[in-house]
């Protein structure tokens, strides 16, 4: 759902399509190519005013469609294919921002914290048991920004502009306000802190993800790229920032060295091996990232239950339905008692229909 119609910009589709069609399996591997394969167009609209809403999977199997307009947001049931609407939010229309589905233990998120998107508003608001929520304020608005869960469930929010084009300075002017550099991060309490700045301000599509090595990835922005890249004609923004959360300065590592090659039902035990398995703490899947226009859609976090260790042999048990971790790929990292992670794995969840 949602996107540009085929008027092209500014007029968004209503048009809400399956894919592919119930029944139809999902291509999944490298080579599968879906050329014939059926989408299918479901009853229910989704007609939002503007482009980029925040669209969610939560536990309860519902899609949550959390559009920039305070007066659209929405409830999809993909099985009796309806929508509802959710209760307005507190906030009035906000531009690209952040949200994130919070970390919820051993089960998939029940909430949403919606953050950026109006630089005069720093609060965050959460939507959770169908009721909004005012929770505890960034240190400034900001739109254009990534808001990611790091493996240890705290939040950390990177880039960020005045508006679209505008670092704070005036329209298309690359001179930044410097405090649009500066990363701020949610601990598990919900408070947020400043941290380190980045090199360079990065507003307007500009993105941002978790790497299985447990650092971040910064990438891109358009007026950066005029002020930094000689040759503007080259449509290219090449720079890359890397981050190391504080958790990469706290010692050595837990390792994880070998986990499950094939696919993962749900509420199932199964055995990863680390050569320290003292270290081990805690496990969770954190989801890949599939994010534009500050729309991270695919990111999630999950605790999985520790069942006992054996040697160097760990058990782990994993989520308890699609509802909660939708099927696919996760990056399963071990961590210590201080929330340091190891190296992150990937593992698949979900068994294939044959
Ligand atoms: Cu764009």
């Amino acid at each position: 759902m949602s996107g540009q119609s085929e008027r092209g910009t500014g007029t968004p589709t209503p048009v809400v399509e399956r894919f592919p069609a119930l029944g139809r399996s999902v291509p999944w591997r490298p080579f599968d190519i879906p050329v014939s394969v059926a989408s299918e167009r479901l009853r229910s609209d989704a007609p939002f005013r503007n482009d980029y809403p925040h669209l969610f999977s939560l536990r309860d199997g519902m899609i949550y469609g959390l559009g920039r307009d305070a007066d659209q947001q929405w409830l999809f049931d993909p099985v009796k294919d309806v929508r509802t609407d959710l209760p307005r939010r507190p906030a009035d229309f906000r531009g690209y921002g952040s949200a994130v589905p919070l970390p919820a233990g051993f089960r998939g998120p029940d909430s949403v914290l919606v953050l950026g998107g109006d630089p005069r508003d720093p609060h965050t608001y959460r939507l959770s048991g169908g009721r909004w929520s005012i929770e505890e304020p960034r240190a400034f608005g900001r739109t254009q920004d990534g808001t990611l869960i790091l493996p240890d469930g705290t939040l950390i929010t990177v880039n960020g502009a005045l508006d679209t084009r505008d670092y704070g300075n005036g329209p298309f002017n690359p001179q930044a306000d410097l405090k649009y550099r500066q990363i701020e991060l949610r601990d598990a309490r919900g408070r947020w802190t400043l941290g380190p700045a980045q090199r360079l301000p990065r507003g307007y599509h500009s993105n941002a993800l978790i790497l299985p090595d447990g650092r971040m990835m910064v990438t891109g922005d358009e007026l950066q790229q005029i002020a930094n890249d000689p040759d503007i004609r080259d449509g290219m923004d090449g720079s890359i920032e890397l981050y190391e959360p504080a958790y990469l300065h706290r010692g050595a590592r837990p390792a994880l060295d070998r986990v499950p090659a094939g696919d993962l039902g749900y509420d199932t035990a199964f055995q990863v091996t680390s050569s320290t398995p003292n270290d081990v703490a805690r496990a969770v899947l954190l989801a890949p990232t599939t994010v534009t226009h500050s729309v991270n859609t695919s990111q999630r976090h999950l605790d999985l239950r520790l069942t006992g260790a054996r040697g160097s042999a760990i058990g782990l048990r994993t989520p308890p339905s699609a509802a909660d971790a939708p099927p696919g790929y996760y990056m399963l990292f071990l961590l210590d008692a201080k929330g340091v992670p190891s190296t992150a794995k990937w593992v698949k969840l979900g068994t294939r229909r044959r």
